[in-house]
């Protein structure tokens, strides 16, 4: 923080405009550089100012004001930096230094910055603010529920700055703290409006082409608990519906884009013809609003793909235009001997789940289109196998976790592995699938999450992307 040690003075009940004061320091800048003309003529204006202020001065103003130049930043999903300024007038320098787009408001004075992309930097002079408390958000939709709110405080003259972060909790014991831990984590499970990842039944032409329709469009979505964002969804889900075809059926999708921008559908490790790709302008023309496209390709080779926008992907994709397309099935590793565990020959998996991960948008830190306690346990007997499918639709890698039981990686991108490998945290980063089997041969409520710890923990609690896997003894089957 950079308060400025010369106190201008202005008139009482007036304050001065928040770039009045620098004038004269960027002219007294200007002549050391030694910059011509119109640095003299900067300099004339800055004389004109410093000789005003002394004739304010000698009118007999008492009124100091202390000018604050605070440092913001901006991630996903967090605001930090400095928090905290005696009474006065406040700057608040604005940088993204996250991966999206982000915003800085306050609450109380309806103040914003400009939308920043990922580097962008804002100037944000906010006026005279008095003491007390002040809530900064990012007004993008998802953002502030996902963590990006903090509390800017402003002090009275010679009180001292408030220790610690400045994030609501700072007035609360540790066993307060603790409480608020507690009770978000036995939120869970916690239910919501809206289930992504339906599987979406084909209609049956008479060539015995599978078609299937998708409409596009934005829609209220629930995130966790009375959370409600703008998705963009296919079907009005997140993830959308899911698909899943035969090895060698002829594949018709008919979209409909109802969006507010061109679309168009990537099949996202998918073989295709080029012209069925999905990527405008190279492959085809957007898909603009209100228009629909038919795309047909014959489902050659297994998959374990995913399809999403490709046209505005940074806002459609995130905000929930992204799911599972599987051809055929990838096959387990019968009678195989790994590392010393030897998977049954006749091994029968109770389940085949996807985990479709997200970071960012309006869904923000989620699995499966919900953050915890909304999102989904996995319940299995002991001693039963099941498969999940990762697929990560976000902008940063998630080691996902499973306590307890080791998962059997037997897949890569839908291509099975000569070499399967156990690992208890499995990395996926964007773009990437995983197929993975595992075991529940211990009862119990196993935490599953990722192990980026700021995306399943804040000061409020347990959020994001964290759910469990729910094992029962096998007699109350
Ligand atoms: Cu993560």
């Amino acid at each position: 923080m950079s308060v400025l040690d010369q106190p201008v003075a202005t008139p009482s009940g007036s304050p001065r405009p928040p770039d009045s004061d620098s004038a004269a320091p960027s002219v007294l800048g200007s002549v050391l550089l030694g910059a011509g003309a119109l640095a003299m003529v900067m300099m004339l204006l800055g004389l004109l100012v410093l000789a005003f202020v002394a004739l304010l001065n000698d009118s007999g103003s008492d009124a100091d004001v202390i000018v604050s130049d605070l440092d913001i930043s901006l991630s996903e999903f967090a605001i930090d930096g400095e928090l905290s300024a005696p009474a006065g007038e406040v700057v608040l320098n604005v940088v993204n230094g996250g991966a999206i787009e982000h915003n800085l408001q306050v609450r109380e004075l309806g103040a914003s910055s400009a939308n920043l992309m990922s580097g962008g930097v804002d100037t944000l002079a906010v006026g005279a603010l008095e003491p007390g408390t002040y809530e900064l958000f990012c007004s993008i939709a998802g953002h502030e529920a996902s963590g990006m709110q903090a509390d800017l405080v402003i002090t009275a003259a010679g009180e001292a700055a408030p220790v610690g972060e400045a994030d609501g909790h700072d007035d609360m014991s540790p066993a307060e703290l603790d409480q608020v831990m507690v009770d978000s984590m036995l939120a869970f499970p916690a239910a919501t409006e809206g289930v992504g990842n339906q599987v979406l039944e084909p209609e049956i032409l008479a060539d015995g082409t599978k078609k299937f329709t998708l409409t596009a469009e934005v829609v209220p979505w629930e995130v966790s608990p009375g959370e409600i964002v703008d998705a963009w969804a296919y079907n009005g889900q997140v993830p959308g519906p899911q698909i899943k075809v035969d090895i060698g059926d002829n594949v018709q999708v008919e979209l409909t884009n109802l969006t507010p921008t061109g679309t168009d559908i990537h099949w996202h490790g998918v073989h295709t013809p080029n012209d069925q790709d999905g990527v405008s302008p190279f492959t085809q023309d957007p898909i603009a609003t209100g228009e629909t496209f038919t795309y047909e390709f014959l489902a050659e080779d297994p998959a374990i793909g995913m399809y999403h926008a490709h046209l505005h992907s940074q806002t459609s994709v995130i905000n929930g235009m992204f799911a599972a397309f599987q051809i055929g099935d990838t096959p387990l590793p019968y009678g195989q001997t790994i590392s010393g565990v030897t998977i049954p020959e006749d091994v029968v998996p109770v389940f085949d789940e996807p985990m479709v991960l997200n970071d960012a948008g309006t869904i923000g830190l989620s699995l499966n289109g919900k953050s915890f306690p909304a999102t989904e346990p996995f319940v299995m007997d002991e001693g039963d196998w099941g498969v999940i499918q990762y697929y990560n639709e976000g902008l940063t890698a998630h080691p996902m976790h499973l306590h307890q039981f080791p998962q059997l990686v037997f897949a890569k991108d839908g291509i099975p592995l000569d070499q399967p490998y156990w690992a208890d945290t499995i990395n996926v980063a964007p773009g990437e699938r995983y197929s993975v089997l595992l075991q529940a041969d211990t009862v119990g409520t196993w935490v599953f999450h990722c192990h980026i710890l700021t995306h399943v923990e804040r000061a409020d609690g347990m959020f994001g992307m964290v759910t469990a896997l729910i094992v029962n003894p096998k007699d109350e089957a």
